[in-house]
């Protein structure tokens, strides 16, 4: 949230309003105080909570090809990746060889969504296959490995689990959320988000493993990392930045990246739903609040 909107916020602030209200009734026109001051109110509270809002920034459904909905940063795919009933198919066997990349003006748009905000949020649902090895795959990984600094998201690594993590390139200070379980390949379909939020330092990671009916949340600290920070220079889906691990092996359903930090309830709403479905978004907390407010000043006009 920036100042400004703290100060809208301090200023008002619902008790306020009623405070205000109760000075000023005995002494203002009310056509002109519900002409003026209610209006603002509204306004106010309907910016707030958009500010504090998650907003979809980039949709990858793979329903016929590995276009944006959103934005259009159309991914290109390399290799013999393809597309295959609803969801982008890859071989593994290779490295950065087979993968869905961001390449010329799509890195630009997608980098630029990264890098300019103060919260990212990336979930995705997908399939592995263990014909291969799909050790320290990626689902997602973006960055610049030769300047050491990157976001990763990979569901498997050597048989300890889920894992999402960063690395800033000033000092190689990195955050890790990572958890004790990870993938099978049994054909399940995963679910696997990461919150990178730097106005709380922390990075949470969100999956569902084996057995577990919904997503759990594991965090960590990013240790002073911003987003900002990044070079990037690099996106896959798939495949890793710089370093030299196999390149993921199996289907990527949908993948989602949203300016800002998703709460545990839309994350588990959204798990919910399922890929190609986007969840209702429930109103603020803020909102909810606001209009409570309203409605008890409407009741006090009308007394
Ligand atoms: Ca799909």
């Amino acid at each position: 949230m920036d100042s400004s909107t703290r100060e809208m916020l301090a200023y008002h602030h619902p008790a306020d309003a009623m405070n205000e209200y109760a000075d000023h009734s005995a002494c203002t026109d009310p056509s002109e105080y519900e002409k003026t001051y209610i209006p603002t109110l509204i306004t106010s509270l309907f910016v707030a909570s958009l500010s504090q809002a998650a907003t979809l920034s980039h949709r990858y459904s793979f329903t016929n090809d590995a276009s944006d909905a959103v934005a259009g940063a159309d991914l290109t795919l390399n290799g013999a990746a393809t597309i295959n009933a609803g969801a982008l198919c890859l071989p593994g066997n290779g490295t950065r060889i087979h993968n869905a990349s961001a390449n010329g003006s799509s890195l630009t748009t997608l980098a630029t969504t990264i890098t300019t905000a103060s919260a990212i949020t990336i979930e995705g649902w997908f399939t592995m296959d263990g014909a291969g090895t799909n050790e320290w795959s990626k689902v997602f990984m973006a960055g610049n490995g030769s300047n050491n600094n990157f976001l990763a998201m990979t569901p498997r690594r050597q048989g300890s689990g889920f894992i999402a993590l960063t690395q800033g390139a000033a000092n190689g200070i990195e955050g890790v959320a990572a958890s004790t379980k990870q993938t099978n390949f049994d054909g399940s379909t995963f679910y696997m988000a990461s919150v990178w939020d730097t106005t709380t330092d922390t990075i949470t990671l969100y999956h569902q493993g084996s057995g577990d009916s919904s997503p759990i949340a594991y965090s960590a600290s990013l240790k002073g990392f911003l987003l900002s920070d990044l070079n990037l220079t690099e996106l896959y889906l798939g495949s890793a930045v710089h370093f030299g691990d196999d390149d993921y092996q199996g289907s990527i359903d949908e993948l989602r990246i949203w300016d800002g930090a998703l709460t545990q309830s839309q994350i588990s709403a959204n798990f919910a739903a399922g890929a190609d479905t986007i969840a209702v978004p429930e109103p603020s907390t803020f909102l909810l609040l606001g209009l409570s407010a309203l409605t008890t000043l409407t009741r006090r006009r009308r007394a």
